[in-house]
This record gives C-alpha cells, sequence and structure tokens, in this order.
C-alpha cells in the first residue's frame, strides 16, 4: 500500500520491476499517445483557421491521463484547461473537446450516460473552479455520498484566494476534495520563481491542515499511486489532499502564444529529456510489454480516431446565433426576447 513521504517526489518509472499492473500502465500509455496525436491536430487546426484559440496539453499527458484513470464512475471531475485527456476518459467525445475550442457551447453540453455528466467544464478566470469543486466536495460530504472530487490548477493558479480559500474550507470541513496542481513552471511568461517563494507548492496545504505531496507529473505510474491513494482517502471521509505534480509545458501557453520570446530553447530542450510518454514507452518495451509494432498499430489507430473526431467536428452546422441568449435565464427578459426574435427571423424562422 502506497504511504507518501512527506514533501519528497513520488517517482515510479524507475522502479517498476514488482510493478503489478502493467495492463493499466499500457492502457495509460495508450491514452497517453492518443491525446498527443489529438493535441498535435488541434494546434493545426488552429494554425489552418479551423479552431479557436487553443491550449495544447503537451508535456501534461500523464497528469491528465492519470486522473481521468484514477476517477471512479461517481467522482466528480472540475478541470482546468489543459485536461482533455481526462475530460475524454471520463467520456466527453473528442469532436466535443474540438467544438469547445472552436467556441462552440455544445462542445460542454457532456453525454448524459457518462461519467463525465457529473462534471463541470473549463472555467476561463484562474482558479476560480476551485471554490466551486469545494462546493460539490460540501455537498457530496453532506449527502453521504462514497465520492471524491478532483480539482486541478496551474502553478499560478496557486497564487489566487480562490485557491488559498479552497484549501481552507477544505481543511477545516474535512471535505472529499483532491486538489492536484499541474507545476508546469510556468504561468505564460512568468517562471515559478516569480510566483511564489513557498519551498514547494505542496508546502501551501501546510497551513490549512491538510496533507501535501509532490510527485514527478512524467511519472504515470507514480501519478497513479499518488492520486489513487487520495481519492480513496477522500471517499473513505478522511479529508482533502493537495497534490502538486511537477512537469514542463513543451508547448506555448496557447496558440496565441510565442515562448520563444521569454524563455530559452535550451531549457525547452531540457524538458524534453523528461517528457513522459518517451519515458513510460521505454519503461514498457525494456519490460517487454510493448514493442516496435505495437507502437506502429496505435500510432495509425490514434491517427484514424482523430481524423473521425476531426470530420465530426467539421461536419457539425454551426450554432445558431440564438443560442448565445439561450440557457442563461429561467425566463427570458422581455429585452432579450425582443433581441433574440431578431437573431431567429435573421436566421430565416419566419415563426419566430
Ligand atoms: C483571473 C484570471 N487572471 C488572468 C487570466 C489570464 N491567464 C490565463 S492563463 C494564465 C496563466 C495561468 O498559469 P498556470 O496557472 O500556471 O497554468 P498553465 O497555463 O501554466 O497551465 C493567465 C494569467 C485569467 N484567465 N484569469
Ligand atoms: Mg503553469
Amino acid at each position: 500500500m502506497f504511504m507518501p513521504e512527506p514533501y519528497q517526489i513520488h517517482q515510479r518509472l524507475d522502479a517498476l520491476a514488482d510493478c503489478p499492473h502493467w495492463q493499466r500502465l499500457t492502457e495509460g500509455y495508450r491514452n497517453m499517445q492518443l491525446i498527443r496525436t489529438f493535441d498535435k491536430k488541434a494546434v493545426n487546426l488552429q494554425r489552418t483557421g479551423q479552431l479557436g484559440t487553443y491550449a495544447s496539453c503537451l508535456g501534461a499527458e500523464a497528469i491528465a491521463t492519470a486522473g481521468g484513470m484514477a476517477l471512479a464512475r461517481e467522482d466528480y471531475f472540475v478541470p482546468y484547461y489543459r485536461d482533455h485527456a481526462t475530460q475524454y476518459l471520463r467520456g466527453v467525445p473528442l469532436y466535443q473537446i474540438l467544438q469547445y475550442w472552436g467556441g462552440d457551447e455544445r462542445g460542454n453540453a457532456f453525454p448524459a450516460d457518462t461519467p463525465a455528466s457529473r462534471d463541470l467544464p473549463n472555467c476561463v478566470p484562474i482558479a476560480t473552479q476551485l471554490p466551486q469543486a469545494a462546493g460539490i466536495a460540501t455537498k457530496a460530504k453532506l449527502t453521504h455520498e462514497h465520492a471524491a472530487v478532483l480539482a486541478t490548477c496551474g502553478d499560478g493558479a496557486t497564487s489566487r484566494g480562490d485557491f488559498y480559500e479552497t484549501l481552507n474550507v477544505a481543511g477545516v470541513w474535512q471535505l472529499p476534495l483532491v486538489v492536484m496542481v499541474n507545476n508546469n513552471q510556468w504561468a505564460i511568461s512568468v517562471p515559478g520563481q516569480l510566483q511564489t517563494a513557498s519551498r514547494s507548492i505542496a508546502h501551501k496545504a501546510e497551513a490549512a491542515g491538510i496533507e501535501g505531496i509532490r510527485v514527478d507529473g512524467n511519472d504515470l505510474p507514480a501519478l497513479l499511486e499518488v492520486l489513487d491513494y487520495a481519492l480513496d482517502k477522500a471517499r473513505h471521509g478522511k479529508g482533502a489532499t493537495l497534490v502538486e505534480a511537477i512537469s514542463y509545458r513543451l508547448s506555448d501557453h496557447t496558440t496565441a502564444d510565442d515562448a520563444s520570446r521569454y524563455r530559452k530553447a535550451s531549457e525547452l530542450h531540457t524538458a524534453w529529456q523528461h517528457e513522459p510518454i518517451a519515458r513510460l514507452r521505454q519503461a514498457l518495451v525494456n519490460a517487454r510489454q510493448w514493442d516496435a509494432e505495437q507502437e506502429t498499430l496505435w500510432q495509425q489507430h490514434c491517427r484514424d480516431v482523430v481524423d473521425d473526431a476531426v470530420k465530426t467536428y467539421l461536419e457539425h452546422p454551426p450554432q445558431v446565433p440564438a443560442d448565445m441568449l439561450d440557457h442563461l435565464y429561467a425566463t427570458l427578459p422581455a429585452s432579450l426576447g425582443r433581441q433574440r426574435k431578431t437573431l431567429s427571423r435573421q436566421q430565416g424562422d419566419p415563426h419566430a
């Protein structure tokens, strides 16, 4: 049974000999490859004017995949914008993830028959999703659900009041909450050392009286161990955990950014040596759990799945403009009602 060492960075990839979970790790590897293929395609779609501004998950594949694999159906997921893998594993089809980044809100209507139907959509204002996650965790606790809430954010988000307020209530109310921080070393152009003077992000748990764990965010088996532990603890009423997953943002901040203007090429080059997919592949190959033939077949499969998702996304008729007024109010105010009618008429609805 895994027990975390306080504030030591937990790693597992280099000591997998006694691993009883090869099947889970190869499944995780496949998921990470799939999401990287998707991510590359999404950037290309943006570059060719077919997607809006997009936040790449390059380098965050292990973190988000571990989240999706460790969550149980009855748990809740409160994401931030690099968690495409978790959303996919919770049941959001890839084409819907593209819809969201294409500016189409229908991408946030997660399928009702999947675990994702319990989850929140992305939240653009940094860290504001965290108090909402604490709210869901409070409800889960008060109604005695056997469920945990996993909420994620970036290192920059940990400077916001919402983050501290969330940890505070999580501690004092013993909430079934896990906050996982993707510490990718950068918040747009702000590096970690300008972000906080705290010894680590995990140490920020101390003041809230909850457990803080550090884990290598490029190490899928380590992440799975930490999340299994923290989510299980939450489900059994044993309190909240702050997980700091240390990774590196291998992409620009978003497609609207050019990171070469503020960070050294040598730093990026070094970070690529530790990226999560190649490391896991090497471990699987060493253990004879994966080979070149499987790799070729899987990569082809990933391309096919992603091509299908892109086709479905591009084939969807655009949202009608009147949609922007729907789902805002239980009863639309009269002034907006008139605007809605005008929009509908312009769309060619004679009965509007
Ligand atoms: C309240 C708020 N302030 C500023 C922004 C602009 N903004 C978008 S992403 C970002 C940086 C976030 O960095 P981090 O939390 O480290 O996440 P990362 O993008 O590195 O994954 C900022 C400042 C915002 N979206 N919301
Ligand atoms: Mg960051």
